[in-house]
């Protein structure tokens, strides 16, 4: 007899820029999600399907949790904590260079009294050393909050087969609640915006990462085959607008063309990138305006 079909949901969650993107990047063998060194890159949650023999984890991305009385930021603060209860296991990470900080503990202090399984992911091992990382687990350990202790470095691939079948041994009895094509829930256009923001926040620094949001407004193929997509950056103020159009429009160059490239990639196809510069003040702080972006959530 067959062993019955596993499947299930497993949310990964932690302050910004402990790697929790990277981590679902990773187990997917793909970019599902964007990823830079900046805390506050991901904006909403971001489900990857992870199909395996016998079994299927649905993952899911979630903004850092991190305190701020703008609306963007309490709504992806809430898009990781409404994951809390849905989910078989709560996968909530740290990084090991940094230890256990402050922003850490506010974390963990949103999760009180939330019932499901945690497991702790210790991210970046690849920066420390043996002494730290296991007196770093055994500080944590001592908290009585997690079934088990996992250390892996996502970026260098580091302990994922251990975690990929440790999440399975969380995992019930179910149906395969995706079909097999689907790897991800987020839309292609939605992802090519992210894309082209995720180069904004490698090019830019200051306050202009945080400010600017990428809205794809059309994308489709031209008669030669080739590919078309307009999209608007947003920035809040005239002065982030120039840093963004950059001397001469040096640095809008350079953001097109770094994710024309990895555009094109995905596309297996020529694409013409037409990129839009608009200000919109405050939009970080109008609820009607964040969701216009895309970056909605369901109870917001
Ligand atoms: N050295 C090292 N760096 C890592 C590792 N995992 C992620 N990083 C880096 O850490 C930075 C943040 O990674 P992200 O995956 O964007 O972090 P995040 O937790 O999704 O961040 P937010 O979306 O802002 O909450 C990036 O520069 C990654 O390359 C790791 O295992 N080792
Ligand atoms: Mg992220």
């Amino acid at each position: 007899m067959t062993d019955p079909f596993k499947s299930g949901y497993a949310s990964i969650v932690g302050r910004p820029n402990v790697g929790k993107s990277t981590l679902l990047n990773r187990l997917m063998a793909q970019k599902v999600a964007v990823t830079s060194n900046r805390p506050q890159t991901t904006r909403n949650k971001i489900t990857g399907v992870l199909h395996l023999p016998g079994a299927q984890i649905i993952l899911l991305d979630t903004p850092g949790i991190h305190q701020s009385d703008r609306a963007l930021n309490e709504m992806m603060v809430r898009a990781s904590v409404s994951t809390f209860s849905d989910v078989d296991l709560l996968l909530v990470m740290l990084s090991a260079d940094s230890g256990f900080c402050a922003d850490d503990e506010f974390v963990l202090n949103s999760m009180r009294g939330v019932k499901t399984k945690k497991v702790l992911v210790i991210n970046k091992i690849d920066l420390v050393d043996k002494s730290k990382l296991l007196s770093l687990m055994d500080e944590m350990n001592q908290k009585s909050l997690f079934e088990e202790i996992i250390p892996i470095s996502a970026l260098k691939e580091d302990g994922l087969d251990q975690l990929k079948s440790l999440i399975l041994n969380y995992l019930p009895e179910g149906p395969e609640y995706f079909p097999k094509d689907m790897v991800t829930d987020c839309p292609e256009n939605f992802l090519f915006g992210e894309i082209i923001r995720e180069k904004i926040l490698k090019l830019t620094r200051f306050e202009v990462p945080h400010s600017v949001a990428v809205v794809v407004e059309d994308m489709y193929e031209q008669n030669n085959g080739v590919v078309q997509i307009d999209a608007t950056i947003y920035a809040e103020k005239d002065s982030q607008k120039k840093i963004l159009i950059g001397e001469g429009g040096s640095m809008l160059k350079n953001i097109g063309r770094q994710a024309r490239q990895e555009i094109e990639k995905r596309l297996g196809a020529k694409l013409f990138l037409k990129l839009f510069i608009k200000v919109k003040a405050n939009w970080r702080d109008q609820k009607r305006t964040i969701k216009e972006f895309g970056y909605t959530h369901d109870s917001f």
